[in-house]
């Protein structure tokens, strides 16, 4: 109240929140009392850890003055807000990124040094938050970044694991992992909020009242509990807000009497049951165990997050509380289908909570709620166990019925009853429960003259994607004949009853979009053309971004340096279109001797990363050539180390003198996690090293050929890698990578890309022009018609491509057996996959491309200008302009600036 009438009399928030910008001598005083008064380390010392926590907890001062002041006045505003739900979040570290947007680098520096520290030093004792598994967490993390930078009012809503992504070891049998307990010594970005809980009920049963209503009870209940890390915008006072739930046992719930009777077991284990759904991320794009923990943890996300929504916009709202304006005020965005259970969550709060009706309750959650697909994997689609979801949720089953009987209506009103088959099959293709009777209503008038004839088989109408995937589900095909013999459903296999997650979003969802054009448009015409036939105008692209901030502004300082220096501002960190100033400079000679000073300054802080790392030492004037991004078939890997193999033995065949001539010396590094029961991944990672181990010790080669894979990839060994890279890779089987993300960063710091069409690397040669993009492989719409040539037998593999598996078979890489990995590249069904990836079909262009690219890095000048260009080019791939474009085309928000 004090704040609010502050701003009616003054015009402004009251100049003390908000006006004092700390020295360095201030900030060491902040520093020595945080180290002093800090309780967790031991008084006596000064030494790194203790001064990496008491500097960042007087940033997190600074931060929290911010944060108090937005939160305060997007209260007083009412405004309307955007909340992000994601089941991951890919932080990497916040010191510096904290110290570089309050513009307090040299400051901080200063201090520290005051106090015997090294600015970068100390950032270096921070563990990586890597709440994420990869490109959909750490999209979610930009994201917050540009929307405190645009000053949009929004939070980030997810879970606080305990343990976070693996840590990567590489020993001789490949990666092994090893938990990752970011949380150890505690983190000082995160504000315990005790007063902020929520209770999160699962199982138990559903009542009804006598009036119709619906209640939720018995059941095992747990408490959310809030933890926020504050998320400060670049150079604004604006600092929004990441929540994280953690999950413990409800005070109440404990069993004092079983401890008092001395089984302290029982007490506990409802304690841990109750815990453990914090205690680690699960990994995102394999199939998953442990199901029911993997949906309490998606239930909890949205139950919590959803009952601090609503309690925002009560409070917010005041009395009476209109329901109907709630859209007004909120968007919720589900990344991906994980946060799905927002839809049911939301229903159950207004009606059953709230007293709304079903209509009325249904209409606002298809005005609030919208979701983005990152992916046509049809593995990663999610699908839950109808039985699972009853016993765990049996009122959101409920409601997700109530749903699917709305749908069902919909697409009969949509299709008719005239062709009865046609109406089936688009029962089957977009239903949200699949291999579920029809409800009563719309079964009694279907099939008055088809008795017992409800379930639709599930046959040949899976979207054209899952079509082509190699995985068995034969049993299915031969239902269609079953039935059409009159075969009833008591009789027909069961098949097992899902909820589609995805049809559920698209159903309940009032926006979905894609994360690239290429992407969006098979979103479109493939994974739900159904439901874009119903509903067109839902569907939208909003191509991904990546922050410039930590992607380049304080990733590569050098770089950053030289581009302001030429555009005479330094505004294109938060205006990148002013990046496409560079392109008049691209020929500029001194330009281009300072941008390749700076490359070579980078490579070396890369070298010396890798001597550090993994004990090679690489030479900094060869090229350095890079492909960092989770290990995937569909991303290929593979071939890029089968291209490397060519490369290595067509070496070995030439004198020293040919070999000179014909190839650039190149350092070729990997870098990414497996997922850890994904067997053919981490088969990929040991071929890798295997190669390596070889490779790099092979005295005819030296310096011409060096294979390195990094150890545990995260965000913090993508900053150093990225700024000293120059060539990076982005091979995926074209139509399989739904964005990506990296080569979004890579190209922002000057490095050129060998792609495929696929993803965002379509619209990032169209922005840095084809000239300076090494462009190979086959198209997204041959892909279907290759694989079918395969299966038939058809396909010819290219001489070189038998070659180089041959030369693997032969042992040179050790005494690993290769059989699986060489087999899975051949129409070779033993081992299933008969080249699905299309490795083999895309293996010549590629080391014909590669060869172009040997060509183009001997010209220094050529290369250095193509360079240059793909910084310019970059400037759309700005996570500000995403944000933008769903602030603007998805949530309705504006920004709104602190006076
Ligand atoms: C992904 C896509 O595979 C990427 O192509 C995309 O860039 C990102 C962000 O939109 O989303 N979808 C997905 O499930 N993952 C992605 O990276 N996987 C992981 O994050 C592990």
């Amino acid at each position: 109240q004090k704040l609010k009438d502050s701003v009616k009399q003054e015009g402004g928030i009251a100049g003390d929140l908000g006006t004092f910008i700390p020295d360095s001598a201030s900030i060491a005083s902040s520093i020595k009392y945080h180290a002093e008064f800090t309780p967790s380390f031991s008084t006596e010392q000064f030494e790194l850890p203790k001064a990496y926590f008491a500097t960042a907890e007087s940033v997190r001062d600074t931060l929290i003055i911010n944060w108090n002041a937005t939160y305060d006045y997007y209260e007083m505003m009412n405004v309307k807000q955007a909340y992000y739900l994601s089941m991951e979040y890919l932080q990497g570290r916040a010191l510096l990124n904290a110290i570089g947007n309050l513009e307090l680098s040299g400051a901080y520096a200063e201090a520290l040094r005051k106090l015997g520290h090294d600015l970068e030093d100390v950032a270096r004792q921070e563990p990586d938050a890597a709440l994420g598994n990869g490109g959909l967490g750490r999209l979610a993390s930009c994201f917050l970044d540009s929307l405190a930078t645009l000053n949009y009012p929004a939070w980030g809503y997810g879970l606080r694991y305990k343990y976070g992504l693996f840590k990567q070891h590489i020993t001789k049998d490949g990666q092994e992992e090893v938990a990752e307990s970011w949380l150890e010594m505690g983190s000082p970005w995160e504000i315990v909020r005790n007063d902020v809980s929520y209770p999160v009920k699962f199982y138990g049963e559903v009542t009804s009242g006598a009036d119709g209503s619906k209640q939720w009870v018995g059941g095992e209940n747990v408490v959310a509990l809030a933890y926020d890390v504050p998320i400060p915008g670049y150079k604004t006072k604006t600092t929004i807000n990441l929540r994280l739930w953690s999950t413990k046992l409800a005070p109440e719930e404990f069993d004092l009497r079983a401890f008092n009777a001395g089984d302290h077991a029982k007490a506990y284990a409802a304690m841990k049951n109750a815990e453990k759904i914090c205690y680690i991320l699960y990994p995102g794009d394999e199939s998953l165990e442990g199901k029911t923990l993997r949906l309490k943890q998606q239930y909890t996300l949205c139950s919590a997050s959803l009952q601090d929504i609503i309690a925002h916009f009560e409070r917010r709202s005041g009395e009476p509380v209109k329901w109907e304006n709630f859209p007004e005020k909120v968007a919720v965005q589900m990344n991906d289908t994980h946060p799905t259970l927002c839809i049911p969550e939301l229903i159950r709060i207004l009606m059953d909570v709230k007293g709304l009706s079903w209509k009325k309750a249904w209409d606002i959650t298809r005005r609030t709620v919208a979701y983005t697909n990152h992916t046509v994997l049809p593995e990663a689609l999610e699908k839950w166990s109808l039985e699972l979801m009853q016993e765990l949720l049996p009122r959101h089953v409920e409601i997700i019925r109530r749903i699917d009987e709305e749908l069902v209506h919909t697409i009969i009103a949509e299709y008719g009853t005239e062709d009865l088959d046609m109406l089936k099959q688009k029962l089957k293709q977009m239903r949200i429960l699949d291999n579920v009777e029809l409800p009563d209503s719309v079964a009694e008038l279907l099939f008055k003259s088809e008795e017992n004839s409800a379930v639709v088989p599930a046959d040949e109408i899976e979207s054209s994607v899952e079509e082509n995937k190699p995985t068995a589900e034969e049993d299915e095909s031969g239902l269609d004949t079953e039935n059409e013999k009159g075969v009833t459903v008591d009789e027909a296999p069961k098949l097992p009853k899902v909820v589609r997650m995805a049809n559920l979003c698209v159903a309940g969802g009032y926006a979905v979009n894609g994360v690239a054009e290429i992407h969006s448009e098979i979103v479109k015409s493939e994974v739900f053309n159904e439901f874009y036939k119903l509903w067109p105008e839902k569907f939208q692209n909003k191509t991904n971004g990546v922050t410039p901030r930590r992607w380049i502004r304080f990733c590569n300082p050098d770089l950053s340096k030289i581009i302001t220096k030429w555009i005479g501002t330094e505004d294109w960190v938060v205006d990148t279109e002013k990046l496409v100033t560079l392109r008049k400079f691209a020929d500029n000679e001194e330009l281009q001797s300072e941008w390749k000073e700076a490359k070579r300054r980078n490579k070396i802080k890369v070298a010396s990363f890798l001597k550090e790392k993994t004990g090679y030492f690489v030479d900094p004037d060869a090229m350095f050539d890079v492909q960092v991004k989770r290990i995937h078939e569909y991303k290929r890997q593979l071939l890029n180390i089968m291209g490397i193999v060519y490369r290595y033995k067509k070496m070995k065949e030439m004198s020293l003198e040919e070999r000179k001539i014909k190839f650039v010396p190149r350092v070729c590094i990997f870098g990414g996690k497996a997922f850890a029961t994904y067997v053919q991944a981490k088969r990929i990672v040991k071929f890798i090293t295997d190669v390596g181990a070889t490779v790099n010790h092979d005295p005819e080669i030296g310096d011409l050929l060096k294979v390195i894979f990094v150890p545990d990839y995260n965000v913090s060994v993508a900053e150093v890698l990225i700024p000293g890279s120059e060539l990076s890779q982005h091979i995926s089987t074209a139509g399989m990578e739904a964005s990506g993300t990296s080569n979004m960063k890579f190209a922002m710091n000057g490095c050129i890309q060998i792609g495929t069409l696929d993803g965002a690397n379509v619209e990032i040669r169209q922005e840095v022009g084809e000239d300076n993009f090494f462009l190979f492989g086959a198209q997204a719409h041959e892909i279907a018609g290759l694989r079918k040539e395969r299966s038939e037998g058809k396909f010819v593999p290219d001489p070189r491509f038998e070659e180089v598996k041959a030369f693997v078979r032969s042992g040179v890489f050790g005494p690993y057996n290769y059989e699986e990995l060489m087999g899975s590249l051949e129409g070779n069904e033993g081992y299933g996959r008969a080249d699905y990836f299309l490795v083999g079909k895309d293996f010549p262009s590629y080391i014909e491309c590669q060869e172009k690219v040997d060509e183009a890095y001997r010209d220094q000048k050529r290369w250095t200008k193509m360079s240059i260009l793909n910084t310019a080019g970059s400037f759309k791939f700005s996570s500000d302009r995403t944000i933008h474009e769903y602030a603007r085309d998805i949530w309705g928000i504006e920004p709104v600036v602190l006076p």
